[in-house]
């Protein structure tokens, strides 16, 4: 007798998780881990953050009940969520234009809000960066929304290509989602400048383009407030848009699945209907979200002294970042005197893109144990002063 799901097709595994368990199961003991996003410290070992960790042990010693959250999640956390990205006083706040949801993850943010565009604005298709992160595609088809890219890094000069990304977005149609990386963009390091982002605006509002940011990275870039520039920007010039926000990486919590989804809107009015809708989709989805994420950023944020040690904390993990950027150049340039290995360090936050092929990326792993997503992407948080040396040689032996 056949079974019901012999006709399955075998899912070939995501590129970045299944990477990174191919290397757990590496036992060369030399091993490098440049995989997936995820900040390691200079041990190699991903960080319990000190402000979490107390944040933790006064939730414990709280005992609280576990009820279900409401769908939207905690509101001392949602309050504590619109203040970091919007600032204190944010005039959008004021005017309760602002809904914002706690989410299962920025990933689970990104498919509520890619849901919703599919139930309520049928007609609008999805706009994002060549190349992105491959999950974005992936959740928005997912979602039955047709996905297209817009121009946005070149290979030949390793910078952003503004002119042909500005270019592309005059030309869609009104009403097109365009997704952006807030900061720190996943997987090239390439990021819009100020004054870029000040450009586009003028564009997304004359051509009524809806901006979906992605901010998975906040203070990887160059701090926590400054990371969230480009969402203070497009609500202080009136847009309507999607932001998508992750704790993961900020605070060293990615199992916890803390994240939340905001979206700004035109009036009040509009806010409490999009609210309503969007509760709906998450009651589909997952029903409610965690409790006890809710209860670690809502600590660590409004707590006065967890706040500044978080604050503390993730200064620590960029300047390590930036640091072990500038010993990989260092050590690149002495090995391949000539070449050009400057993108190192211009690219900002977890991600360099390399430009190594993939095969030369499969050399990496086969040959030296270095562990790269086929696209080139390297996460630097990986390197540290035990494995820098190696791994640069092992660039310059593929290269
Ligand atoms: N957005 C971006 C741009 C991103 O890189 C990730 C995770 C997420 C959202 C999801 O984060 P969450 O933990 O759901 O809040 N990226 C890393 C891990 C992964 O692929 O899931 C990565 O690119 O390696």
């Amino acid at each position: 007798m056949s079974g019901f799901f012999a006709h399955l097709e075998p899912y070939a595994g995501d590129p970045i998780l299944s990477l990174n368990e191919a290397f757990q199961k590496d036992a060369r003991p030399h091993k490098v881990n440049l995989s997936i996003g995820i900040y390691f410290d200079d041990a190699g070992r991903i960080p319990v953050l000190d402000c979490v960790r107390r944040a933790e042990a006064a939730l414990l010693a709280e005992s609280r009940p576990k009820p279900y959250l409401p769908i939207e999640g905690s509101p001392a956390m949602r309050r504590a969520v619109q203040a970091l990205l919007f600032g204190e006083g944010s005039r959008v706040l004021a005017d309760e234009r602002v809904v914002t949801l706690q989410t299962v993850g920025s990933s689970g943010g990104l498919k509520v809000g890619a849901d919703f565009i599919r139930r309520w604005l049928p007609a609008s298709e999805v706009w994002v960066s060549d190349p992105t992160w491959d999950n974005h595609r992936a959740m928005f088809e997912g979602a039955g929304v047709k996905v297209h890219a817009y121009p946005y890094y070149d290979a030949a000069t390793g910078a952003l290509a503004f002119d042909a990304m500005r270019e592309k977005l005059d030309a869609l149609p009104a009403g097109s989602v365009v997704l952006l990386h807030a900061c720190c963009h996943n997987p090239t390091g390439v990021d819009l400048s100020r004054e870029q982002w000040r450009t586009l605006v003028p564009l997304l509002r004359q051509r009524r383009l809806l901006p979906y940011l992605d901010l998975a990275y906040q203070g990887y870039g160059d701090g926590i407030a400054e990371d969230a520039f480009a969402v203070r920007l497009l609500a202080d010039e009136g847009l309507s848009f999607f932001v998508a926000n992750s704790f993961s990486k900020s605070m060293s919590v990615y199992g916890e699945r803390a994240g939340a989804l905001s979206v700004v809107c035109a009036d009040r009015a509009e806010a409490a209907l999009v609210m309503g809708q969007l509760q709906a989709t998450v009651r589909r989805n997952y029903s409610s979200p965690a409790i006890h994420a809710a209860g670690i950023v809502e600590k660590v944020l409004t707590d006065p002294a967890l706040r500044r040690d978080w604050e503390a904390d993730v200064a620590a993990m960029r300047e390590r970042i930036a640091a072990i950027r500038r010993r990989l150049h260092e050590l690149l340039v002495a090995a391949r005197p000539g070449r050009d290995f400057g993108y190192f360090l211009s690219q900002r936050g977890m991600f360099s893109y390399t430009g190594l092929s993939a095969a030369q990326v499969d050399r990496l792993r086969e040959e030296h144990a270095v562990y790269l997503v086929r696209s080139g992407r390297m996460c630097v948080a990986g390197l540290n002063g035990g494995n820098v040396e190696r791994t640069a040689a092992a660039f310059a032996a593929v290269l």
